[in-house]
C-alpha cells in the first residue's frame, strides 16, 4: 500500500492551504503540474476551487462520481466540481440562503464546460417528479440553443461564448429544480457581419448549411455551402475540426423542440437566420451621382419572402435613410458605403434581438417561481488578441468588475469568519483592481463618460477625437497609456489610434476604430420603420412601433452594460457565492501540455497567491470541533470511542494528547485553526498508522479462527 506521505509526493496536494511553503509560487505552480500530469485537474484553496482545463475527456463525470459527492462533505472527498455544486446545494437547503457559483478564468479556461457539469449534477442528484423532470430537460437543453445562437469558434477557444451568462435555478421546498431563469449579457453582434482571420460567425450559422434538411434549405432560398455567403467567410475558417456542425444541428432541433418551440416557431426562428445570409449577399452600386443602388435582386426577393416585407419597401430603406427637413419627411439618398453599413446594422440588430427573444422565450418555458435559489454565472473570459476593439473592452470591464467582487466578497468572509470566531485578523496585502474599475466606470471622468461624451457630441467628433478626451482627461491614470509619454517624445510600440489599459490580468492595446459606432449602435428609423411592418411574428416582437414614436435617445451601449453589470453584482453580492478558477494549460488546445508560462502568468492575475494567503493569514487549517473529533477521537484513549464534555474540552484534550504546541494551533468559538499543515500532516499519519495497525490485528485475530 502507498503510504499518505508517497502519494502527496506524487500527486500534490489536494487544498494548497496544505503546501509546506504556501508563500512560494514555484511550489504553488509544481502542485498543480504534479496534479495535472495525474490527472487531477481540480484542487481547493480552502472552499475556491482551482481547475485546469484538461483538453480531454477524463472520466470523472459519471453518474457513480455524482453520488460519491452527494451529502458528503468538501474533505472527506477529493476535489470537484460536484463538491463545489453539492455544497452550495446544501448550503441552500439547510442555511436557506440563495447561492451563487461563480466561475472565472480567460477564455478557453473552461468556464462553459463547469457551469454544465453544476447543472447536470442537480439534474441528476436532485429529487424529480414528472414536472421537474420536464423543467430539468428544458434547463439541460437550453445549452445547445444559447450556444448554437451565442458561442462561435474564436482563435481562443473553438467554443467562445460570446455573450454573458448568468442563470438562476430556483428549487422548491423539497429541493427539487422547478424553474428557471437567464439574463444575458452583451452579445458580441458585430461577428454577425465581420469575423477575424481564423475565427467563425456564430455556429447556427453553419448548422443550418450544413445539417438543414433539403425541402427546409430550397424554402429558405439557401445554398449548402458556407463560402456563397459574405457573413460566413470573412475569417477563412468554414469548418472546424473538433466541431461537427451537422450533428450539432441535430441536437438544436431537437432542444428546440423540447424547449416548447412549435414547427411554425422554428420556422420563422429559421427564417430570421437565413435573411441575416440574404442581407450579407446584398451588394450596391453607385450611381454617377454617387447614390447607392442595389445590384442583387435575387437576394431582395429572399429577404421581402422571408420577412414578410414589400420588396419595393425594403429595396428603398437600404438605399435612403429619412430626414426631417424644415418640418417635413425625405427619403435621402445614402452612398455605397454608407448603404453597406446601413445594411450591416440592420443585419445586427436583427440578430442581437432575435437573441434576446430567444432568452425570453426560454425563460418563459421554463416558468420563474420565486424559490430558493442557486445562481450560475458563466460569462466570457478575459481576453487579449492582436488587435481589440470595443468588444474586448467590454469583455475584459466586465472580468475587472467579477475580480472586484471576488477580492470583496474573499476578505469580507474571512475577516469576518475570524471575527466570528474571536481571533485576531492579520491583515494580508492585496491588489485590489478598483482603481481599474473606476477609471472605465467613475461618473464624468471615467472611459465610458467620455466615450458617451463624444457619441453625444454634435459636429467633428470622431474615434480619434474620443482618443484625445481620454488622453486629456485619464492620461495621467497609472493604469493608462497612449503612444504619447510626458516628455512629448512616442512611443514606438503602440499605434497612434490606441490607448493601453495595464488591467489586473494585463495589459491589452484597444484600437479606437469604430468604438464610436459601435457605442452608438444606431439603426436608420426607416430600417426600423420596415422591420415593424414584418409578418415574421418574432420580427414583430422584436421590433416594437413604441419604439419608432420615443424621441428619447436610447443608451448607448457601454452605458448599457455598465447598467447591467451593476445589476448583476447587486445580484451576486446578495447571494452566498462559491467560486470556480478556471485556468488553461496551453494556447494550443491540446491534452497532456503544462505551458508553466502561461500557468504562472493566470496564477498571478487570478490573484491565486493573494488569495491563499489570505486564507492561510496565519492558519493553514480550520475544522469544526464535532468534524475534528469526530476524525480523530480515535487517536486518544479519553476521547475514544466518545467524549461526552463540552466540544472544545474534547479537542483541547485530544490535540494536547497528540502533543500539538500552544503556537502550532487556536482554537475558536467553534473551530479549531491549525497553523502548519505539517501538524495536520502529522495528525492525518498517525491515523493512517492505527488504521493500519487496527487492519492487521483484525487480521491476524481471524487467522486464529481458521
Ligand atoms: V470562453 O471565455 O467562453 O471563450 P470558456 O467558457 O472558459 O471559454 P470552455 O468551457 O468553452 O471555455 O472550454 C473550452 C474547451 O475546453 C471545451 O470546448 C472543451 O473541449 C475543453 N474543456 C473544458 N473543460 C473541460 C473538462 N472539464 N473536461 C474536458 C474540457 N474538456
Ligand atoms: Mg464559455
Amino acid at each position: 500500500m502507498e503510504s499518505a506521505l508517497t502519494a502527496r509526493d506524487r500527486v500534490g496536494v489536494q487544498d494548497f492551504v496544505l503546501l509546506e511553503n504556501h508563500t512560494s509560487e514555484v511550489a504553488f505552480i509544481e502542485n498543480l503540474r504534479k496534479r495535472f500530469k495525474e490527472n487531477l485537474i481540480y484542487t481547493y484553496i480552502g472552499s475556491v476551487l482551482v481547475s485546469v482545463n484538461p483538453y480531454k475527456d477524463l472520466e470523472i463525470y459519471t453518474k457513480q462520481h455524482m453520488e460519491r459527492y452527494r451529502g458528503v462533505n468538501f474533505y472527506e472527498v477529493s476535489p470537484h466540481i460536484y463538491a463545489v455544486s453539492d455544497n452550495a446545494y446544501r448550503s441552500m437547503r439547510t442555511e436557506r440562503r440563495d447561492q451563487c457559483i461563480l466561475i472565472s478564468g480567460e477564455s478557453g479556461a473552461g468556464k462553459t464546460e463547469a457551469s454544465k457539469k453544476v447543472l447536470q449534477y442537480y439534474a441528476v442528484t436532485c429529487p424529480a417528479s414528472d414536472q421537474v423532470q420536464t423543467v430539468k430537460d428544458r434547463l439541460l437543453q437550453s445549452n445547445p440553443v444559447l450556444e448554437a445562437f451565442g458561442n462561435a469558434k474564436t482563435l481562443r477557444n473553438d467554443n467562445s461564448s460570446r455573450f454573458g451568462k448568468y442563470m438562476d435555478i430556483q428549487f422548491d421546498f423539497k429541493g427539487a429544480p422547478v424553474g428557471g431563469h437567464i439574463l444575458n449579457y452583451l452579445l458580441e453582434k458585430s461577428r454577425v457581419v465581420h469575423q477575424s482571420h481564423g475565427e467563425r460567425n456564430f455556429h447556427i450559422f453553419y448548422q443550418l448549411i450544413e445539417g438543414g434538411e433539403e425541402d427546409l434549405l430550397r424554402r429558405l432560398g439557401l445554398e449548402r455551402n458556407t463560402q456563397q455567403y459574405q457573413y460566413l467567410i470573412k475569417g477563412n475558417c468554414p469548418k472546424v475540426s473538433s466541431i461537427n456542425d451537422r450533428s450539432d444541428w441535430k441536437a438544436v432541433r431537437k432542444a428546440l423542440t423540447v424547449i416548447g418551440f412549435n414547427e411554425d416557431e422554428v420556422e420563422e426562428l429559421l427564417n430570421i437566420i437565413a435573411s441575416v445570409l440574404h442581407l450579407g449577399n446584398v451588394q450596391f452600386g453607385g450611381e454617377d451621382s454617387g447614390n447607392a443602388y442595389i445590384t442583387t435582386d435575387t437576394q431582395i426577393k429572399y429577404l421581402a419572402r422571408l420577412i414578410g416585407v414589400d420588396s419595393s419597401v425594403l429595396k428603398e430603406a437600404l438605399t435612403h435613410k429619412k430626414i426631417t427637413a424644415k418640418g417635413e419627411e425625405l427619403m435621402s439618398p445614402l452612398n455605397q458605403e454608407q448603404a453597406s453599413s446601413a445594411r450591416d446594422a440592420l443585419s445586427k440588430a436583427i440578430y442581437g434581438r432575435t437573441f434576446t427573444w430567444l432568452v425570453n422565450k426560454i425563460n418563459d418555458s421554463l416558468a420563474y417561481q420565486n424559490t430558493s435559489v442557486i445562481g450560475l454565472l458563466d460569462i466570457y473570459g478575459f481576453e487579449v488578441f492582436q488587435n481589440n476593439s470595443f468588444e474586448q473592452f467590454c469583455i475584459n470591464y466586465c472580468n475587472e468588475k467579477l475580480q472586484q467582487l471576488f477580492i470583496e466578497l474573499t476578505l469580507k468572509s474571512e475577516q469576518e469568519e475570524y471575527e466570528a470566531e474571536g481571533i485576531t485578523w492579520e491583515p494580508v496585502q492585496y491588489f485590489n483592481n478598483k482603481i481599474i474599475c473606476d477609471l472605465v466606470e467613475e461618473k464624468f471622468k471615467g472611459i465610458i463618460s467620455i466615450l458617451d461624451e463624444e457619441c453625444l457630441r454634435p459636429g467633428d467628433a470622431s474615434d480619434i477625437t474620443f482618443l484625445q478626451k481620454l488622453e486629456d482627461t485619464v492620461g495621467g491614470h497609472a493604469h493608462f497609456l497612449t503612444h504619447k509619454l510626458a516628455d512629448g517624445k512616442t512611443r514606438k510600440v503602440m499605434g497612434r489610434d490606441e490607448f493601453r489599459l495595464l488591467h489586473y490580468a494585463g495589459e491589452v492595446n484597444y484600437n479606437v476604430n469604430g468604438f464610436l459606432d459601435k457605442n452608438n449602435d444606431l439603426l436608420f428609423r426607416n430600417l426600423k420603420e420596415v422591420m415593424c411592418m414584418s409578418e415574421n411574428k418574432i420580427l414583430t416582437q422584436c421590433f416594437d412601433r413604441e419604439e419608432l414614436t420615443d424621441k428619447k435617445r436610447p443608451e448607448t451601449t457601454a452605458t448599457q452594460f455598465k447598467t447591467s453589470l451593476t445589476k448583476l453584482m447587486e445580484i451576486l453580492m446578495s447571494k452566498e457565492p462559491s467560486y470556480v478558477r478556471c485556468m488553461k494549460p496551453n494556447d494550443a488546445k491540446q491534452a497532456g501540455r503544462f505551458d508553466e508560462v502561461l500557468i504562472r502568468h493566470q496564477v498571478k492575475y487570478l490573484g491565486l497567491m493573494e488569495n491563499l494567503r489570505v486564507r492561510r493569514a496565519g492558519f493553514a487549517y480550520r475544522r469544526r470541533y464535532e468534524i475534528f473529533l469526530q476524525r480523530y477521537k480515535s487517536l486518544c484513549p479519553d476521547t475514544w470511542p466518545n467524549w461526552d464534555g463540552r466540544l472544545v474540552d474534547g479537542v483541547s484534550t485530544l490535540v494536547k494528547h497528540l502533543g500539538y504546541k500552544p503556537e502550532e494551533y487556536k482554537l475558536g468559538r467553534s473551530k479549531i485553526f491549525i497553523r502548519f499543515p505539517k501538524t495536520l500532516f502529522a495528525t492525518e499519519d498517525a491515523l493512517e498508522v492505527r488504521k493500519h495497525s487496527l487492519a492487521t490485528q483484525l487480521q491476524s485475530s481471524w487467522k486464529g479462527y481458521s
